[in-house]
């Protein structure tokens, strides 16, 4: 399996639950500026889209998107998820919230819009982190146990950072709980991302 990621990018969500289920995979690295992969290939015949993530399974079925991908790992490994008959739709619903809301909410800050738009965006994405700071029913949104939307949601977080976002105190928390995984050091390590020690 082939996980193609950015560095820090929403890819990372990917690698971190890959690694929270155990699995066996490699990590590509895409520059998604040049489309290019690490070893100069050209990432559009992978996802025609252009974006990451892409997950190629051993079948060669490609998945794209990351809810998509994030419910496939989840389905593979099913504590990522919250249990009972709701289960999945409940973890549907949250990756789509931090999808749909968070991470759309970002694109003036990534894709340069303009100042008023941008200290919108910014106010936007603070408020939906209060939201998500109260949906937590645990250390994590679904209990005690990690599901595949903490680790989108910790990747929402660490964006915060680098545009001056505030961010509610329990989401400082669960950052501070996330970061401290051995998932999250792997792949924050594979992306050239851990802090020296
Ligand atoms: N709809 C896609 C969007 C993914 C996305 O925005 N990926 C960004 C990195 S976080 C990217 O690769 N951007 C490059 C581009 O759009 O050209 C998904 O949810 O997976």
């Amino acid at each position: 399996m082939k996980l193609y990621y950015a560095p820090g990018a929403c890819s990372l969500a990917d690698q971190i639950a890959l690694f929270e289920a155990g699995m066996t995979f490699e990590s590509v690295r895409v520059d998604i500026h040049t489309k290019r992969t690490a070893s100069g290939g050209d990432f559009r015949e992978i996802n025609p889209k252009g974006y990451v993530p892409a997950l190629v399974l051993d079948d060669g079925e490609i998945i794209t998107e990351n809810i998509a991908v994030l419910d496939w790992i989840a389905e593979q490994y099913p504590p990522l998820r919250p249990g009972g008959p709701l289960g999945r739709t409940r973890l549907i619903e949250m990756l789509a919230f931090v999808s749909t809301e968070i991470h759309h909410a970002y694109k003036p800050l990534w894709h340069g819009g303009g100042e008023l738009e941008k200290q919108k965006a910014r106010e936007r994405v603070s408020d939906l982190l209060r939201f998500a700071a109260g949906q937590m029913q645990g250390d994590f949104l679904f209990g005690d146990r990690i599901s595949s939307a903490d680790c989108y949601l910790f990747v929402m977080l660490r964006w915060t950072g680098r545009f001056d976002i505030v961010v509610p105190e329990t989401m400082e928390r669960f950052y501070r709980r996330m970061e401290a995984l051995p998932s999250v050091q792997a792949a924050l390590a594979i992306e050239g991302l851990a802090q020296a020690a």
